[in-house]
């Protein structure tokens, strides 16, 4: 039976609200109320949340439904007290024996304060430790249930979700944009419990075992003399390992590419990566993998504008997340499977259905939609949510089993193994986040934190002094049964001879890409291997790339300064997958992010293409000379000194402003000397930098001057010089909806 899902009505209400206004303008604004100039003196209860935030759903640790107000969950009360609920009246002072004197022991108040402070911090995750959260709901088709008997698969079942996005080598502290895998990690707390679908964004992994992460792992983390670099592959460890360690070529190629440094974690495909086996009501077998594929396309930074993100903006994409479900541009993915045939080989094609360092082309096996998703909410308490969701691959549904992939065996016992250090002990279903929506009814007893009140006398099976409860329930009572898949063997350490092809879908991958791609790939591994100290590191490496293509082995080569060597085992020669390559479509522009430049004098022109980018659901920045309100009625959110190009999706030019008061190097380095420019230098850099980046550039009254300033030809591919604002936005957005100006980057000839 399914339930009304609060989320879902929680966000209806601000549909409501803004129904007929605007959506939230100004998304990141850190209240729901405006702050007073003067510190407040009346008590009263805390503010509400803003309204694109909501907290766990109400559910007891034992998976109970509370009716409880989402509001009721956080702290309550107009007085600061203990934590035993006592008021306060001085927390600004120790006690003490007179103003100079000692602290005293008694101070009760202060040993309380201070020792949760001291315990504030639990230790990150060993890996994807940096990450981003939201609330959503997911809506099944109906189109899967003639292969899984999972009920939130079913035609209109809606389940809350809670997904995390996240890098896998950085620390907590890290930037969002640095080159990496990013992971996709979906609850779906369905009426048959919890599902945990825990992906990434990159549907191949770095090895085929996971007796290897450790390994990897290590690898690819800083170097542990020095504990530099953070949250990188672009030093020695890595590609030595990389080099040794060829089963990895295929998912570094992925690194390489635009998927190691997406534009948004709504831009991004997610994928399960295994092969998963679904099971239907007749019990008959299909073997899947899953895809969640994003309504927005998928769409990667450039290398510079990533590097310049890392300082500008560590928090991009978690702040495009948050203010992109603010101003309610919920975004979306649909969920495809992958299905094939359970044949006692467990292949398809050729292709090895156990190894996740391979995948099936969609070219071969189409990705079938069976559901969407939708995030509409953010979290209420960072650490209560983001921090403390545990996902868990062995979270199942009936009708999903796994599949004897020894990558999946080693995360089946891992992710609940790296709870009990993180979250401290085997109660942590019971934390809100990761409370199940469905009854708990496990015998589990006792252990740390425990904050279930459990009844009766009996946690054990057989029992009459319980009345026999609880009762295990058969298949068609909703229970779990695992596949009676036939298993037999010999005990050995050996990977069967299918998982020895390491370099055949690398090359399909690096054939499928577009020139311009490929530039990108040849770009990124120059980068990263010119990064490593050891000539033999790299040389290695160079060896492993000369298996996937002379081509790319040699431009590489050349960046390093160092010969290209030949192939040392034949080519493969696969079919291209056009699927894989993210060049030569068009995608909705919702949500992407419009700086406008304007100046003090032309606010009512740029009023009205602020509301048309508003009404085309994407969030426009006026970026002004200084802060407040232009004309007296736009708020400007960036001024020329916070302003940076790599924070926007397109520029539109509506003014050409004379330099600022504080255009010059001492007071803004961007600024540099220019202050006898006759166009504000922050403005040209703004420009140049977005040209280079290849995003589109529109403009209309002073624009052309502001463009011939920069050095900008009118003509330029992605250029749009128009009369008036409207026509200049329609023009910009048409090459928008391609991602970028792909045209601004001329593939060398030598890689077409
Ligand atoms: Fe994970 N992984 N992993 N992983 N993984 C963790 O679990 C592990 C692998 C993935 O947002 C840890 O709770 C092993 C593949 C995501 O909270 C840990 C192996 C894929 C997340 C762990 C893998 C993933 C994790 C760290 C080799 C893509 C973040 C903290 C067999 C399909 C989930 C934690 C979140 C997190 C172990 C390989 C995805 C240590 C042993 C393959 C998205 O348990």
């Amino acid at each position: 039976m399914e339930r009304s899902h609060p989320v879902k009505s929680a966000v209806d209400k601000i549909i409501d609200t803004v129904a007929g206004g605007q959506p939230a303008e100004i998304p990141g604004v850190p209240n729901s109320e405006p702050p007073s100039l003067e510190e407040p003196t009346e008590p009263r209860e805390p503010l509400p949340p803003k309204p694109d935030q909501s907290g766990p759903d109400t559910y007891s640790p034992t998976g109970q439904p509370t009716d409880t107000p989402r509001g009721k969950m956080a702290q309550g009360g107009p007085y600061l007290t203990t934590a035993q609920g006592l008021r306060v009246r001085d927390t600004d002072h120790s006690l003490k024996a007179g103003p100079r004197g000692p602290v005293l022991l008694q101070d009760h108040h202060l040993r309380e304060k201070i020792m949760h402070f001291d315990h504030e911090r639990i230790p990150e995750r060993v890996v994807h430790a940096r990450g981003a959260g939201a609330h959503g709901v997911f809506r099944g088709y109906g189109a899967a249930s003639n292969v899984t008997r999972a009920a939130f698969l079913g035609k209109d079942v809606e389940t809350p979700v809670f997904v995390r996005f996240s890098t896998v080598i950085g620390s907590r502290g890290s930037a969002d944009t640095v080159r990496d895998t990013r992971g996709f990690a979906t609850k779906f707390y369905t009426s048959e419990g919890v599902f945990d679908l825990v992906g990434n964004n990159i549907p191949v992994f770095f090895i085929q075992d996971a007796i290897k992460f450790p390994d990897v792992i290590h690898a690819a983390k800083w170097h542990p003399d020095r504990e530099i670099p953070q949250a990188q592959t672009a030093h020695d460890t890595f590609w030595d390992f990389a080099g040794l360690h060829t089963e990895a070529t295929h998912h570094t190629l992925w690194n390489m590419s635009g998927r190691g440094i997406p534009r948004s974690y709504r831009m991004m495909e997610g994928f399960g990566v295994h092969t998963f086996r679904l099971v239907n009501e007749e019990g008959a077998t299909t073997l899947a993998k899953f895809h969640w594929k994003p309504k927005l396309g998928v769409h990667s930074l450039v290398w510079e504008e990533a590097q310049l993100l890392g300082g500008v903006d560590p928090d991009f994409h978690r702040r495009d997340l948050f203010d992109a479900i603010e101003s309610g541009a919920y975004p979306q993915w649909e969920l495809g499977l992958q299905l094939f045939p359970d044949t006692p080989d467990q292949m398809f094609e050729g292709i090895d259905l156990l190894d996740s360092t391979k995948i099936v082309p969609e070219e071969l096996a189409p990705v079938q939609p069976v559901g969407l998703l939708t995030l509409n909410a953010n979290t209420s308490n960072f650490f209560a949510e983001t921090e403390q969701v545990a996902f868990h691959v062995g979270h199942l549904v009936p009708g999903i089993d796994v599949t004897d992939d020894p990558l999946l065996a080693g995360r089946l016992f891992s992710y609940l193994d790296t709870q009990i250090t993180r979250l401290a002990g085997p109660n942590f279903p019971q934390i809100p986040i990761n409370r199940p929506h469905a009854p708990v009814n496990d015998m589990q007893r006792d252990g740390f934190h425990q904050t279930a009140v459990h009844r009766g006398v009996a946690p054990y099976r057989p029992n009459s002094l319980d009345g026999g409860c609880p009762f295990t329930a058969g298949a068609d009572q909703g229970a779990f049964v695992e596949v009676p898949v036939e298993v037999s063997g010999r005990k050995v350490r050996e990977a069967p001879a299918s998982y020895d092809d390491h370099f055949s879908q690398a090359r399909l991958f690096w054939l499928s890409m577009s020139p311009v791609e490929r530039e990108h790939i040849v770009a990124a591994y120059t980068f990263e291997l010119g990064k490593c100290y050891e000539q033999a590191v790299k040389e290695r490496y160079l060896r492993v790339l000369a298996n996937i293509d002379p081509v790319l082995c040699r431009q590489v080569a050349e960046g390093l300064g160092l010969p290209a060597p030949d192939a040392s085992q034949p080519l493969a020669d696969p079919s291209p997958s056009p699927a894989l390559s993210q060049v030569g479509q068009t995608w909705p522009t919702d949500g992407r992010i419009i700086g406008i430049i304007a100046g003090d004098d032309d606010a009512e022109a740029v009023g009205a293409v602020r509301q048309a980018v508003l009404d085309a659901g994407m969030v426009p920045l006026i970026i002004a000379p200084t802060g407040g309100m232009l004309g007296g009625t736009l708020p400007v959110q960036r001024t020329f000194t916070t302003a940076r190009s790599v924070e926007f999706d397109a520029l539109l030019v509506a003014s050409a402003p004379a330099p600022g008061k504080d255009a010059y190097g001492a007071r803004d380095a961007k600024a540099g000397g220019g202050a006898d420019s006759p166009i504000d230098p922050r403005v040209l850099l703004l420009i140049t930098e977005a040209y280079r980046h290849a995003k589109p550039i529109g403009g209309w009254g002073a624009a052309s001057q502001v463009l011939s300033q920069a050095g900008i030809p009118a003509q330029a591919p992605g250029v749009v010089v128009a009369d008036d604002g409207p026509s200049a936005l329609d023009g910009t957005l048409r090459f928008l909806a391609a991602h970028r100006v792909w045209d601004r980057f001329p593939a060398a000839a030598a890689l077409t």
